[in-house]
């Protein structure tokens, strides 16, 4: 190659290397954000489907139920037991980053119980009235951003 052929580049051409390198920084950046919110888990729990379980009765009468923590969503997100028996949730937070809680409140059960990254807690209940409720993380925003499920208390 001639040696001119480097110093032939119009102020133009230079103008577009320089954009493709500002356009190639860009993407890596973007890249790399995608990258960090797939590690930390953040993905919308909106419009996510309905994943339904029915508590079992242990032996010793307690319904036990296990509930996974992501951002932002409850896996499952309906829970289904049974009046007048003891109830104990068994709440996962998957996530590495991101503290989330489980809260239920109502008159009849009031639950709220905190739970740090990567960490799994207990919380023990008995209802004791049929009927639907709510529950939702406390934490920031994130039951608008779809960490929301229900009880569902069946006679
Ligand atoms: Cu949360």
């Amino acid at each position: 190659m001639h040696p001119s052929a480097h110093r032939s580049k119009s102020p133009a051409g230079r103008l577009a290397a320089a954009w493709l390198t500002t356009a190639a920084a860009a993407a890596a950046a973007a890249a790399a954000a995608a990258a960090l919110l797939v590690l930390a888990g953040c993905s919308s729990g909106l419009n996510r489907p309905v994943t339904s379980v029915d508590a079992a009765v242990d032996s010793d009468g307690v319904q036990r139920v296990k509930i996974r923590l992501h951002s932002f969503y409850f896996e499952p997100n309906r829970v289904v037991v049974r009046v007048g028996k003891p109830v104990e949730l068994e709440l996962h937070n998957h996530s590495l980053l991101i503290p989330h809680n489980l809260t239920i409140a109502h008159e009849s059960i009031a639950v709220s119980k905190g739970v740090g990254r990567k960490r799994t807690h207990r919380v023990r209940f008995t209802p004791s009235k049929p009927g639907e409720y709510p529950f939702h993380c406390d934490v920031g925003s994130h039951s608008d951003k779809g960490m929301t499920g229900t009880l569902v208390v069946v006679p």
